[in-house]
């Protein structure tokens, strides 16, 4: 390595600050893609440098039709470094084109600040343009909107915490105090749902007697002596004091092998200038309420709020919020009306094109209980635009896995014997599949996992 990311974001701030030309942002329209724009729009603001933005699924043959031919300079985030030999073969040139981004480069016509240039890879795009906004001035502040895009990115999904430079970013945010780490649970809704609630919603690890069960968990708060309410207001994870978080972490824990409790442990990121039992408190659900305004291609709602708007948009951000969860409630009510086909060891349904492919597996996740227990559940749903391949996603449980149950295998060796691919986990997994052979992959799997629950 020849120069450290450090000293190429200051490289790169340069080539920024010594351009002449007005700029066009480009960026993707999820939750690391938002975080992206807003820190560039504020840091080309605050110095003063006149830009126009402009979201983008992705960027292909179709959509590239959308960046003006004119002389800005293009910056694109969160996307471009894969696609250098498309703006390439339309005639962009070298000048008017920068890139920040963390997915794997293809080429490197282009200037680019890429993560993968420096063997980093728990960065997120968002956490790149920060650190290029601060070589540009004492843009600490900015710091909570690239936490916000990396946990939105899941670069804490496999430690529960943010790691490398990710790490020295989020410290940025803690030292300036808007941000507060907590070391605690981690799980989605410490700052918005009710105790109960959160404890009812829990699916992974499944709880046994909790999950799906809102008796029992008033049932159990009561007897840990914990309200549920105060005078105004159902209480929060973030309401409880330590005393009483602990007791429900050791009552969890006894329902749960060490491995499972240590799933539910992790980091939280707080921010303390936000308020309190909102979803803008913490960095999971501020992630969650951009990737809503995402998958409603209302990229510029989520941008708003990500530049302060806490009025007339972010009302509309709580539309999304909630849209995005009713329509995942839909889709477990829908699979629980039409009911799934049981196989020896699986049972599946489609749920063809009535909900978007990307929330399918939280779909399936929730229904395994309410359904057929013993067996994994597959679901398979279209794809928007893809005419080819489907989806399919699966879930099992902790029972299922002590009988031999491994999703990750099974889904991977048997889409890729169809031409498919996927992965995941053994409790959890998902993957693709060649359009009008869903029996044939349906009845393969069936085999797979009843050789894995055989050999057992
Ligand atoms: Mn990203």
């Amino acid at each position: 390595m020849s120069k450290d990311i450090i000293s190429y974001s200051q490289d790169f701030a340069d080539k920024i600050l010594s351009s002449k030309r007005k700029f066009t942002l480009v960026s993707h329209i999820d939750a690391d893609g938002i975080t992206s724009m807003a820190i560039m729009a504020r840091t080309l603001r605050r110095i003063k440098i006149k830009f126009k933005g402009l979201f983008l699924r992705q960027l292909d043959d179709l959509t590239i039709n959308k960046i003006p031919k004119d002389n800005s300079l293009k910056l694109f985030l969160d996307m471009g470094s894969g696609q250098q030999e498309l703006l390439y073969n339309h005639q962009f040139d070298k000048k008017e084109i920068l890139i920040i981004d963390h997915h794997v480069p293809r080429s490197n016509y282009y200037d680019q600040f890429n993560s993968h240039m420096f063997n980093e890879h728990k960065i997120s795009a968002s956490g790149l343009c920060y650190l290029v906004s601060k070589s540009i001035s004492n843009n600490y502040d900015l710091s909570k909107l690239a936490v916000i895009g990396a946990v939105g990115d899941m670069m804490a999904n496999e430690t529960n915490r943010l790691e490398g430079i990710m790490r020295d970013i989020l410290n940025d945010g803690v030292k300036e105090g808007i941000i507060e780490v907590t070391n605690d649970l981690s799980i989605y809704g410490i700052s918005t749902r009710p105790i109960h609630i959160m404890l009812e919603y829990l699916d992974d690890p499944y709880v046994d007697g909790l999950t799906d069960n809102a008796v029992e968990c008033v049932n159990l708060l009561s007897n840990l002596q914990i309200p549920i309410r105060d005078q105004e207001d159902w209480r929060v994870w973030e309401d409880l004091t330590k005393d009483e978080k602990d007791r429900i972490k050791s009552a969890l824990s006894s329902r749960l092998s060490d491995e499972d409790f240590n799933k539910l442990l992790g980091e939280e990121y707080i921010f303390k200038d936000e308020k309190r039992k909102t979803p803008l408190r913490n960095a999971k659900e501020f992630s969650t309420l951009l990737n809503a305004c995402g998958r409603w291609v209302k990229p510029k709602i989520g941008l708003q709020v990500c530049l302060g708007d806490r009025d007339r948009y972010y009302e509309d951000a709580l539309i999304m919020l909630k849209n995005h969860k009713r329509v995942i409630r839909e889709l477990y009510n829908h699979i629980l009306e039409k009911g799934v086909v049981e196989l020896d060891a699986i049972q599946y349904i489609d749920v063809k094109d009535y909900f978007p492919d990307t929330i399918i597996g939280i779909g399936a996740g929730m229904v395994l209980s309410k359904v057929n227990r013993e067996k994994p559940i597959i679901i398979i749903g279209d794809i928007i635009g893809e005419k080819e391949i489907r989806k399919v996603s699966a879930r099992s449980n902790k029972e299922q896995i002590k009988n031999g149950v491994n999703l990750q295998k099974a889904i991977n060796i048997v889409a890729e014997s169809f031409g498919g691919g996927g992965g995941g986990h053994n409790i959890a997994a998902g993957g693709y599949i060649p359009k009008g052979r869903e029996k044939e992959f349906l009845l393969k799997i069936d085999e797979y996992i009843k050789g894995q629950i055989i050999s057992k």
